[in-house]
């Protein structure tokens, strides 16, 4: 295992540094202190090239704006929050209008432009990084004082595990979830459409014409929704079906999983043989088909354009603040946060 860590530049006088986890097969993972912001994740394909499968700006003054919030944690709520505003303990709080008038990703100062205190730390079988950050109470509007840390860690079974832990003074929602764009082709030689994606899910959660949850909960049977058997997001993109159409022609909706750690989102691209399976203990996941990446930005060594990525961003069920049969997305007083996501990295010869 190697851990490389480097000055790569600062942000009004704070340094931001790179770090470079490498395990004894070959696979490399960069990310920043910034944002906690996976730059890089090197994996090979079916004829042994090592490739980067996640998107990178390559400019990196085009991460501090980022509107694609690319290989980010988002926090301290995940999704949108509707009118940017929840009530807690009869009494009513306000958050950061950063989308019309709805609350997205953690406002306009979310977790993704922080700059995180970060260490590495490196073993026999496993080398990471360690992050944190205090959100002070009242920041974008949320109460309490919440530490957070985010760990990312890798092993020699080319697995990322990603574990976010965090405690609160007052109770206050917290929804943390990772932001990266996966692109198996490797340095984004093509984009996601001929990915195969499979998901253990029986029900989806349709959107508002906000792109935000209607509080139903529908079964994906005879829709573009059903990934139990696995689709080409080709195919998904090609519906009428009005979810599929109005988001942009593509997902930006949470599933609900039927399973924790049983291989439960799995996405394959055929081509270069690599797969990527996903394993988390959350109720859900948002697949978003890169609908709205920015066209003509430059990413991986080419523009970026629709489709060049999509995100697996597993969490609580976004605007859950809103809907009490959702999972509680609040984090009480002294309670521990937990959460775990584990990204294993394989190779298809089929
Ligand atoms: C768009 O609606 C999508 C979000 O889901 C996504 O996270 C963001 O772009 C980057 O707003």
């Amino acid at each position: 295992m190697k851990l490389v860590q480097e000055r790569r530049t600062e942000i009004n006088g704070h340094p931001i540094i790179a770090f470079t986890l490498a395990n004894d097969h070959g696979m490399e993972i960069t990310c920043l202190n910034y944002g906690c912001m996976i730059t890089s994740i090197l994996v090979p394909d079916k004829n042994g090239n090592y490739e980067n499968v996640v998107l990178a700006f390559d400019e990196f003054s085009s991460y501090l704006t980022n509107r694609p919030y690319l290989g980010t944690v988002i926090g301290r709520v995940a999704g949108r929050i509707k009118n940017s505003c929840f009530e807690l303990n009869r009494k009513k709080y306000k958050l950061y209008e950063n989308e019309n008038k709805n609350h997205l990703h953690g406002g306009k100062k979310g977790f993704h432009h922080v700059i995180w205190q970060a260490a590495g730390f490196s073993k026999k079988e496993e080398v990471g990084v360690r992050f944190l950050h205090r959100s002070v109470d009242g920041e974008e509007g949320y109460p309490g004082n919440v530490d957070v840390q985010v760990t990312y860690t890798l092993n020699n079974q080319n697995e990322l595990i990603i574990s976010y832990h965090a405690i609160s003074d007052q109770d206050t929602p917290l929804t943390l979830t990772n932001h990266t764009y996966f692109n198996l082709s490797g340095n984004a030689q093509r984009d996601i459409l001929q990915h195969e994606l499979k998901i253990k899910s029986d029900r989806f959660l349709p959107l508002d014409h906000e792109f935000i949850p209607t509080g139903e909960i529908k079964d994906v049977a005879g829709t573009p929704f059903d990934l139990r058997q696995g689709k080409t997001l080709k195919e998904v993109i090609n519906s009428t079906d009005p979810q599929i159409c109005f988001v942009g022609h593509g997902y930006d909706h949470p599933f609900v999983l039927n399973a924790h750690y049983e291989e439960e989102i799995v996405l394959f691209d055929p081509k270069s043989g690599r797969t990527l399976v996903v394993e988390t203990d959350e109720p859900g996941v948002v697949v978003y088909t890169g609908n709205h990446l920015p066209n003509g930005e430059k990413m991986n060594g080419v523009l970026s354009r629709k489709y060049l990525g999509i995100c697996l961003e597993t969490q609580a069920l976004p605007d859950a603040v809103h809907h009490p049969h959702f999972p509680s997305c609040i984090l009480r007083a002294g309670e521990v946060y937990s959460s775990t996501t584990k990204y294993a990295f394989r190779v298809s010869y089929e």
